[in-house]
């Protein structure tokens, strides 16, 4: 029998399910209509993780088609010393404990430059609530970034990070988005979200901006312009109803702004954490949390899978549970490292390539802001 084009996959198998809550949603995602809280609850109840999938990859292929994302980036976190004391967190340190850093300028143009020879489109920018570095600081990387990589873009600061700088420099969040653009910014990573419901949020990050200033500060950016991410961690101490919440707000603010690129489901990793005694996620809360947010999330352009955080296997796999971007080359991950993660540190781009089509996807080197990156063997340029 001739085999069936990956993109057929959804067509040709019929939808199954012997969960009765899921058939009116079914009937919902084909007729592509909006899902409600209470269909979103229902979904996260449900262990028919096949029959979700069914729906996720059929919205991911309408929305996209085999296409899947993935970029040539390298993380840069310029200090791990930070005020927050999150339980939630193994990267942060106290500003004498062992371990504790914080690089130089200098120091961070050399990590930027370091790594593989690929050349990199994105630098992806993030760090601790340091109790002493100014707002200069950061203006000034950044700044040196640009002049020293003009053609990279520069994905930089938590929303918590902008509200932090914005405290320190007395200045409005607004000022503090606007200085930041005018010194090379050109969109913010999704990290920080964590859980917005308080009751989870005062134990696992206390110290945070909560999830409403959280919000109001990834709406001004999108006001000015800035793209941004969204992420949600979960598998730590939130429940069922806290992550239908966090979901609709999200959803929420995204018909307000249309300023979020993708959203990024977080598996909490325990390791060296106060909460360490929690378990792991397993993979049917991965793969379900992924086909959950492509359902919900119907105007969110993208579902990230984060293959450092997901493993490249799991990751490889949500491709057909919704997912349609795997973030990219990575190239020195500490946050998760410093949390348990036995992921590599990087991973080349003709590997991620391989994980895309073998499962019979097409791999689409894209720029931050999703536009195809062409390569020759010594540069690359994005088609605008
Ligand atoms: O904000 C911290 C989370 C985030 C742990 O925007 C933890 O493209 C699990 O936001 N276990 C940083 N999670 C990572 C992040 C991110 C990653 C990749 C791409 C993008 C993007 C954003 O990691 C933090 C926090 O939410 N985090 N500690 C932990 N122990």
């Amino acid at each position: 029998m001739p085999e069936t084009p990956a993109s057929q996959a959804s067509k040709v198998h019929e939808f199954q399910t012997d969960d009765a809550r899921l058939r009116p949603i079914y009937d919902k995602v084909v007729a592509t209509e909006r899902l409600s809280a209470d269909d979103a609850l229902a979904l996260y109840q449900s262990k028919d993780i096949l029959a979700m999938g069914w729906m996720a990859n059929h919205v991911r292929e309408r929305m996209h088609g085999d296409k899947t994302y993935f970029n040539v980036n390298r993380h840069i976190n310029p200090t791990n010393v930070c005020v927050a004391y999150c339980r939630l967190c193994a990267f942060g340190r106290k500003k004498d404990a062992p371990g504790a850093y914080t690089m130089a300028l200098e120091e961070a143009f050399q990590t930027a430059a370091s790594g593989y020879s690929e050349a990199v489109t994105e630098f992806h920018i993030v760090g601790g609530l340091h109790p002493d570095l100014p707002f200069e600081y950061f203006l000034d990387l950044t700044k040196g970034l640009k002049e020293r990589f003009p053609q990279v873009h520069l994905k930089a600061f938590t929303m918590v990070e902008v509200a932090f700088l914005a405290k320190r420099a007395k200045l409005s969040i607004r000022d503090t988005l606007i200085a930041m653009k005018n010194a090379g910014v050109d969109s913010l990573p999704g990290g920080g979200a964590e859980i917005f419901a308080e009751r989870v949020r005062h134990i696992i990050c206390d110290h945070k901006i909560d999830g409403s200033q959280w919000l109001e500060t990834a709406k001004i950016a999108h006001e000015l312009g800035l793209k941004s991410n969204a992420t949600m961690l979960y598998g730590h101490l939130e429940n069922d109803e806290d992550r239908v919440d966090h979901l609709m707000k999200l959803r929420d603010l995204q018909d307000q702004t249309g300023g979020f690129q993708t959203f990024i489901p977080l598996a909490f990793h325990p390791d060296n954490t106060p909460l360490s005694h929690i378990p792991w996620t397993t993979g049917f809360t991965d793969i379900k949390q992924i086909a959950v947010s492509r359902l919900v999330l119907d105007n969110f352009a993208h579902i990230k899978a984060y293959w450092q955080m997901l493993t490249p296997k799991i990751a490889q796999i949500s491709l057909r549970f919704g997912s349609d971007d795997l973030d990219g080359t990575v190239i020195e991950e500490k946050i998760y490292h410093d949390a348990g993660a036995e992921t590599p540190q990087g991973m080349r781009r003709q590997e991620l390539m391989r994980l895309i089509t073998q499962a019979g996807r097409e791999p689409i080197e894209r720029d931050t802001l999703y536009r195809p990156v062409t390569r020759t063997e010594t540069t690359f340029t994005v088609a605008v």
